[in-house]
């Protein structure tokens, strides 16, 4: 067991069974004239925690630890995007349609990618999901029971949205949830901080938060 400084309290994990989760590092939220910007966002706000996550990858793949990418995706006929989701608001463009990084948050469209700074390696999971949880129609759960996984650590976009909704799934699956603070971001730093202040609220009603700084130290000192 490896424990780290957390709040509200330690959090332990058994890196063998732990998977770095790292959520929707996408062009289509990060760069401009993607999904993100079409909403109405400053998506420059993201690119702070590139480095962050980068070093946090870089950690999980030093110790051969699992690392799983997800993205925020749906075909190219968007059976899988619900009209409600397509046509809520009045963004820009809408998803499915055509902008400067191709198909709004159409898979396998340049836009879809992920940052090339974070971009996977052979042998790490990409998990592709219609939804804000990464567990929703997606085969994420079935993946973790397969590979023995009972600790889930989180980085990725945007912190109330799509990680918060990733993390409150899993912690009804019964795993063990951490969240890195400073791999994580919002649109709106105000939602990052209530975020955070939730998860561990309660006594961890949802789970654990720590800056990458007390996972890598505590990473460190076990060797
Ligand atoms: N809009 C927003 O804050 N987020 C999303 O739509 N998706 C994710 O969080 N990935």
């Amino acid at each position: 067991m490896i424990t780290v400084a957390a709040e509200p309290f330690p959090y332990p994990f058994p890196p063998e069974r732990t998977a770095l989760v790292v959520i929707d590092m996408q062009r289509d939220f990060i760069e401009p004239g993607g999904f993100g910007e079409t909403l109405g966002n400053n998506v420059a706000l993201l690119d702070a925690i590139v480095p962050t996550t980068a070093r946090l990858i870089g950690l999980f793949r030093e110790h051969g630890w699992t690392v799983i990418h997800t993205r925020e995706s749906h075909s190219a006929d968007l059976a899988d995007c619900p009209p409600a989701k397509r046509l809520r608001g009045a963004p820009s463009l809408k998803i499915g349609d055509v902008g400067p990084m191709g198909r709004i948050l159409v898979r396998g469209e340049p836009g879809n990618d992920i940052i090339p700074a974070l971009a996977p390696i052979a042998g790490e999971i990409i998990i592709d999901k219609p939804g804000k949880g990464a567990f929703y129609a997606t085969a994420l759960g079935d993946i973790l029971r397969l590979k023995g996984i009972t600790h889930l650590i989180f980085a990725g976009v945007t912190t109330e949205v799509c990680v918060q909704t990733t993390m409150r799934e899993a912690n009804d699956r019964g795993y063990e949830c951490l969240l890195v603070e400073d791999a994580t971001e919002s649109y709106f730093p105000e939602f990052k901080a209530a975020a955070i202040a939730m998860i561990r609220a309660q006594g961890g009603i949802v789970g654990w938060t720590a800056p990458f700084a007390a996972l890598e130290a505590a990473v460190r000192e076990a060797k």
